[in-house]
């Protein structure tokens, strides 16, 4: 790090000598994060606009509360780069998200600074009520705890619980709504316009920063002045506010809106919040993607660019000259725009993901047939059950590893039912560099076991264009798709429709030796590994299950009365996973064969690229390779690795 660019940041390798800074020199404390975010970031990838736009809170934060003892609990994680640089983790943060390196967010076990581990969205106000509450229950009276949220994962229904319950306590809870009136797309909701509107309300502010003046003031004088003072102050946001403070009603002070880029401001507003007792709401207007003019402006493909150069903003694209495959998310976007054109009950529902699922592409034709919801899983899964029951075809699309929210919406508002809902889950397997918290590793086992559930994963963009095809074709109930993150490798995807018998696998190859049974995009690494096998003269089954739920029943009879060799490869959890339906319907039918299961094993995988990850987890098909050679032929295998 160059002496003479962080001249100040050098210097910083703890909160505590933070706190030796003078608060002027705070400013360029806060452009030199800002810069070393902007390096990395531009060479790394990562999450650049929710980190640079909340580098003075992080600076005041870190200035006024004395961490580790007070705890700041950060919602989802990602704009918590600046966190991690005044953290100690200043020297390694050329690390973040690569293989082995640091997390890309807070997480317990990397550092007594992440008070809470995060990725998913809303959690920070329950985590961080649970921490005032407990700390009180210890008699650690004088522990502060922050939770810093946004306004988009302030729509989540989970911070809405933590509010209404940390309202009816008396703990110390300071929430900072970090508002940049942006989530990953433009924010969304009837919350969002009342942020506007607080915002915006030029009358209001004055006269709430007169009352805030004065509130600091009477202070002084005691007790009996600041209740006084506190009721005029009610009154007068009663008055001016169209509807009475939303955070008031639930028991929260609120105070703001302030400037979140004035970093000297922000320290002297945060020390006077931590002598107020009580659940308290600061809430702080910043831009998102600050002091990067292009990430200003492009707010939404600057949220996680990718690597781009950090004076021009040019975003770097893989090099080639072949016509590259598209990713699965822009085959899913696409399909369903063409699909919906020819019929007209297809309607789009996304927990404010539009544009991480393609689903803006159906929004710019036909903006009445998409709903953003906001961060919201569980109401969008049962929202789509409502317009079911309407007669629509929802197609409702989640993340994997986000569908978790909606575990019991996806049993009892939609299977239980029997509504036509169909779920398409991206990201499904594992995401790479977000890692533990994003990998999309239990669908497969969260969804085979229940009732009515069809779960499907085509292995290639054909198959999961026919699979979309084929979901809004008839009535089949609850309809699962599960597909990964990234592209696959077919340019020419862009074939007619045909509709795939739900239930039926397809063999891709037809052995003596033994028998790889894949399911999804996993069955690429199967395909290799059966091209490597063959050239070594073993003779290879294939079979892509393409539904783990209807199972092809024939088609494995056929499979476990010809091979006792068999080995079940998925980009999933083996716990419970394809391979487990597998043990069960061997053990349901007598069969008798040897058969490993390949996949994500038993505990939590880091982060690193996704060949990386799935070498780690051993089904690439070198794992494959090998596996086959354990079970095949036990004694070379010291000549296959
Ligand atoms: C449960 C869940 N759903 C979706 C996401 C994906 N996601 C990551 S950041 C983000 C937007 C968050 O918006 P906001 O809280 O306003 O923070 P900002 O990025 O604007 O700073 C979303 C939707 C998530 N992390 N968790």
């Amino acid at each position: 790090m160059s002496e003479e660019k962080f001249r100040f940041l050098q210097k910083v390798n703890s909160p505590a000598e933070l706190k030796k800074l003078n608060e002027d020199d705070l400013v360029h404390l806060s452009d030199e994060v800002r810069r070393l975010i902007i390096d990395v970031v531009s060479k790394n990838s990562g999450h650049l606009g929710a980190s640079l736009g909340s580098v003075e809170l992080t600076v005041a934060l870190h200035y006024i509360f004395n961490t580790p003892h007070d705890k700041i609990v950060w919602d989802v994680g990602h704009q918590a780069y600046g966190h991690k640089i005044l953290t100690g983790r200043r020297d390694v943060f050329e690390t973040n998200r690569k293989y082995k390196g640091i997390s890309g967010f807070p997480k317990m076990s990397e550092s007594v600074y992440d008070a809470f581990g995060v990725g998913h969205s809303s959690t920070s106000i329950s985590a961080g009520l649970g921490m005032a509450i407990g700390s009180h229950l210890k008699n650690r009276s004088d522990q502060q705890v922050v939770a810093v949220i946004g306004d988009g994962s302030m729509t989540g229904g989970l911070a809405f619980e933590g509010l209404n319950n940390a309202g009816s306590h008396k703990s110390n809870l300071l929430v900072v709504l970090n508002d940049n009136n942006i989530a990953i797309d433009p924010s969304v909701g009837a919350l969002n316009e009342y942020l506007l509107d607080i915002a915006t309300s030029k009358t209001y502010n004055r006269l709430k920063n007169d009352v805030w003046n004065m509130l600091g003031s009477i202070d002084k004088l005691g007790p009996g002045a600041r209740k006084y003072i506190s009721a005029i102050e009610n009154s007068i946001k009663t008055a001016l506010l169209k509807h009475s403070n939303l955070f008031e009603s639930l028991n929260f002070r609120y105070f703001g809106p302030v400037d979140g880029h004035d970093v000297v401001y922000l320290t002297k507003v945060l020390k006077d919040l931590k002598d107020i007792q009580g659940p308290k709401l600061l809430h702080v207007i910043t831009k998102k993607g600050k002091g990067l003019s292009f990430a200003e402006v492009n707010q939404t493909i600057f949220h996680a660019p990718g690597k781009f150069d950090k004076i021009t903003g040019k975003i770097f694209k893989v090099k080639s000259d072949k016509p590259q495959p598209p990713k699965y998310q822009e085959v899913f976007g696409t399909t369903l725009l063409e699909l919906a054109r020819k019929n007209k009950n297809i309607v789009g529902i996304t927990p404010a993901m539009p544009s991480g699922s393609s689903m803006n592409i159906m929004m710019a034709e036909m903006p009445e047939r998409v709903f953003d919801v906001g961060i919201a899983e569980q109401h969008a899964v049962t929202f789509s059950a409502g317009l079911a029951v309407e007669g629509l075809t929802p197609f409702c699309h989640i993340y994997s590893t986000f569908m978790q929210r909606a575990y019991d919406q996806v049993i009892h508002d939609v299977a239980l039912q029997k509504l036509n809902v169909v779920l398409c889950l991206d990201r499904a397997g594992l995401v790479g560099d977000d890692g533990a918290t994003h990998h999309g590793a239990y669908d497969i086992a969260y969804m085979r076991n229940i009732p009515n559930m069809i779960v499907a994963a085509p292995m290639d963009e054909v198959e999961l264009r026919n699979m979309l095809y084929t979901a809004q074709a008839k009535a089949h109930g609850p309809f699962s798709i599960r597909y990964p993150r990234g592209s696959g490798n077919n340019p020419s995807w862009q074939k007619a429709f045909s509709e795939i018998p739900v239930g039926k696998g397809r063999f891709l190859a037809e052995g003596e030796d033994i028998a790889l049974i894949s399911v999804g995009s996993a069955g690429q690494y199967a395909a290799e590994a059966r091209q490597m096998l063959e050239e070594d003269n073993i003779s290879v089954t294939h079979f892509d299950m393409r539904f783990v739920k209807p199972m092809d029943e024939k088609a494995l009879h056929k499979i476990f009365r010809k091979h006792d060799k068999i080995i079940t490869i998925e980009d999933g959890t083996i716990s419970g996973g394809m391979g487990s339906a597998l043990l069960e319907f061997m053990a349901d039918h007598d069969y008798d064969a040897r058969l490993k299961r390949l996949g994500i094993p038993d505990r939590f995988v880091d982060h690193g690229t996704v060949d990386e990850l799935v070498r780690e987890c051993g089904f690439d098909a070198e794992g494959i390779y090998k596996q086959a050679y354990r079970l095949i032929k036990p004694n070379v295998l010291s000549n296959a690795g």
